[in-house]
């Protein structure tokens, strides 16, 4: 190897004759210079020779360094914890059935639906808006890959099974955990399915009226010829967050009594969809709207008509993302959109609600999904890849780096399935009030903690492969980009953290006690087991300052409430996550690793809010000191603060 490292390689100085047998086997590759004299033929072929020799080498010498691209297999069959959960949870009967389709699923996915994605990522889509005649078309073009995707959806039931309930409550389980597996190989159409599952949601909440029955059936449809999915266009061009200011879009009655919309729809995700849901204020007769929250109203309406022309839609442009750029985001202009009013008028944020509560259970299931996919492939490629002499899963460092992200992993895993198994019990009018309280209180925690996790648990996993990681065409790249949204669409942390919020002021603190009650009650159930007393006593603990933390700041105020929302849902999070650990720990089958999970994820603070608060960071003088950190400098330059 020394060879490579000298200016004059050894051989460079040995004459014809006398060169390695290396030389030899290389000679007949070359023949350039034939036609000129002697003396240029030899001097010209021991050049190209020597090159040639060095190529040899060169590649002889870095052949046993060519890294192994790390093979995943049926990811239904390889995840443990799944694996157990389901076999915990779900009765005998239907665990055989599910189980049967899972594996199948998982097999599909490796044979059909992985080579899919990865042409929906070599091919995203294109926005075409004028034909070969002038005329605007605005045709948004996807491959036929993403096409075959959203036949494989219909197939596969990814919406419908939710909604037959052929397993009772248990139905959407079987959906959450399919959706979880297609995730990380849909090639973005996670995005479409999350949307069409919250518009089925939001009509079936409605009771079906018969003029939504037909989008219902073509939404929950199995068949890919009738399948259709859908959008949620709810962000404006003053943003996605404060949508009770930042919707503009008008609504103008019709003598038919249906509404033509007129405004800018920003940022419309899956743009190619065959419907969607959506606010706008309702003009009255003198042309006036009603400005807030209050005049806010639900829409549904189709993309196209029956001819596919775009009904009173104009594409401006496709969004250039970060990531999911499989997926098409358009900026829209509703010019005269023909849509139906299909909540009370001025109910359109508490209507949509129940749209945003699936996505963002689906935003869940996705944070989870890209946490395993990452970790199958890191956990793969330290089986493969040496380093100092030793395959990267002997080294223990490199593990405690893999082992403490699958900790991470299981939590977000038990938390998604929890909210899901309450979801069930509710859609299948099993769920108590409590049950209710707590997936209201538990769906905004989850969104926010586990795109958190998802996007530090996916950018080390690609660190795991040091360099390789960093390389667009391992694929790798792609999912870091993808997992990046997680946070901020549907509601970014601090949204979702404010959220938390209205959920317990709008139960009246209720929320809070089923919080605390539901976490009692899985700690009993392992209170005999003395393996887990550490990790008990710390949820324990964890639950007792949470609680302390609460009765002090009830008395400073809503604006101490604000300032530790964040803090606050993290403490939730962290410890109904742990309880979950626990309980499943606790079952008489655990393993140790299931032990070891509860109790490595226990050891981390699990109430931050009450150590923030030790700290006065929600003091009103610390609240100035933020501002102050962050604007030093800025203030020279005539800021308004
Ligand atoms: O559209 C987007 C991109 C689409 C891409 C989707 C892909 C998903 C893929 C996932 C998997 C890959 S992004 C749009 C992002 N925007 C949001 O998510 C909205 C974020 N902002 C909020 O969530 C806000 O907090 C708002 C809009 C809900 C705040 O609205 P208001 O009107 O100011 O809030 P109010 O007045 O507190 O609430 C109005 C009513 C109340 O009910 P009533 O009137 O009965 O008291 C609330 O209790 O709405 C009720 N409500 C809810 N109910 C509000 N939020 C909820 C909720 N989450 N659940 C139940």
């Amino acid at each position: 190897r020394t060879t490579f490292t000298c200016c004059r390689p050894w051989w460079r100085s040995t004459a014809p004759g006398f060169l390695p047998r290396v030389w030899e086997k290389s000679q007949p590759l070359s023949r350039k210079g034939i036609h000129t004299t002697a003396g240029q033929w030899v001097g010209e072929q021991e050049e190209r020779v020597l090159e040639d020799l060095e190529m040899s080498l060169a590649r002889r010498e870095t052949k046993t360094f060519f890294h192994e691209q790390p093979e995943t297999g049926n990811p239904y069959l390889e995840d443990a914890l799944l694996r157990s959960y389901l076999k915990t949870h779900l009765p005998p009967k239907v665990l055989e059935e599910v189980s049967r389709d899972l594996e199948r699923f998982g097999n599909r996915l490796l044979s059909e639906a992985s080579p899919l994605a990865r042409d929906c990522e070599a091919n995203p889509p294109t926005l075409r808006q004028f034909n070969a005649w002038g005329q605007r078309v605005d045709h948004i073009v996807t491959c036929p890959a993403w096409r075959r995707m959203k036949e494989i959806a219909a197939e596969e039931g990814l919406i419908a099974e939710a909604y037959e309930r052929r397993f009772s409550n248990w139905s959407r389980l079987h959906q959450a955990v399919k959706l979880y597996l297609f995730s990380s190989f849909s090639g973005g159409f996670n995005c479409p399915l999350a949307m069409t599952d919250g518009a089925a949601k939001v009509i079936e909440s409605l009771g079906i009226p018969g003029s939504l029955k037909k989008a219902f059936d073509h939404l929950t449809s199995r068949d890919p010829k009738k399948f259709w999915t859908s959008g949620q266009w709810m962000t404006e061009r003053a943003g996605g967050s404060d949508v009770a200011n930042g919707t503009e879009t008008v609504a103008r009655k019709q003598p038919d009594g249906t509404y033509r919309l007129y405004g800018f729809k920003w940022f419309t995700s899956a743009a190619d969809s065959d419907v969607a849901l959506t606010l706008a204020r309702v003009a009255d007769a003198g042309g006036q709207v009603q400005q807030g929250s209050s005049g806010l109203s639900l829409f549904f309406l189709r993309a196209r008509d029956e001819e596919g022309k775009l009904n009173g839609i104009q594409v401006q442009r496709l969004k250039d993302k970060l990531g999911t750029r499989q997926m098409a985001t358009a900026e829209l202009w509703l010019d005269g959109a023909k849509a139906e009013l299909i909540s009370a008028e001025g109910r359109g944020v508490a209507s949509i609600a129940n749209m945003l509560n699936i996505t963002r259970i689906h935003n869940a299931i996705n944070a989870v999904a890209f946490m395993r996919r990452m970790l199958s492939l890191s956990r793969e490629y330290a089986r493969r890849r040496v380093a100092f002499g030793k395959l990267l899963k002997d080294h223990p460092l490199h593990m405690q780096t893999l082992a403490r992200m699958e900790v991470q992993t299981r939590g977000a895993f038990l938390l998604v399935m929890d909210i899901v198994r309450l979801l069930g019990l509710m859609e299948t009018n099993q769920a108590s009030e409590q049950d209710q309280l707590l997936l209201r209180l538990l769906i905004p925690l989850a969104k926010l903690y586990t795109g958190k996790q998802a996007s530090a648990v996916v950018i080390e996993a690609m660190e795991s492969f040091g360099g390789q990681g960093y390389v667009e065409d391992t694929g790798l790249p792609v999912t870091v980009r993808d997992v990046l949204v997680l946070s901020i669409w549907e509601g970014t942390t601090n949204i979702l953290s404010l959220d938390v919020l209205r959920s317990l002021t709008k139960s009246q603190g209720q929320a809070m006690a089923v919080f605390f009650s539901a976490v009692q009650k899985k700690l009993e159930l392992a209170s005999s087991s003395t393996e887990l007393a550490p990790a008990v006593k710390r949820t324990r603990d964890a639950a007792g300052s949470l609680g302390r933390f609460m009765q002090a700041a009830g008395s400073r105020g809503a604006a101490t409430m604000e300032l530790a929302a964040r803090d606050f849902s993290y403490a939730l999070a962290r410890i109904y996550t742990g309880t979950l650990l626990i309980e499943h720990a606790a079952q008489p089958d655990a393993s140790s690793t299931d032990l070891s999970a509860a109790r490595r994820w226990c050891n981390q603070e699990l109430c931050p809010v009450a150590a923030e608060s030790e700290n006065s960071s929600y003091e009103a003088e610390e609240a100035r000191m933020d501002s102050a950190l962050v604007y030093e400098g800025i203030l020279a330059r005539g800021s308004r603060l």
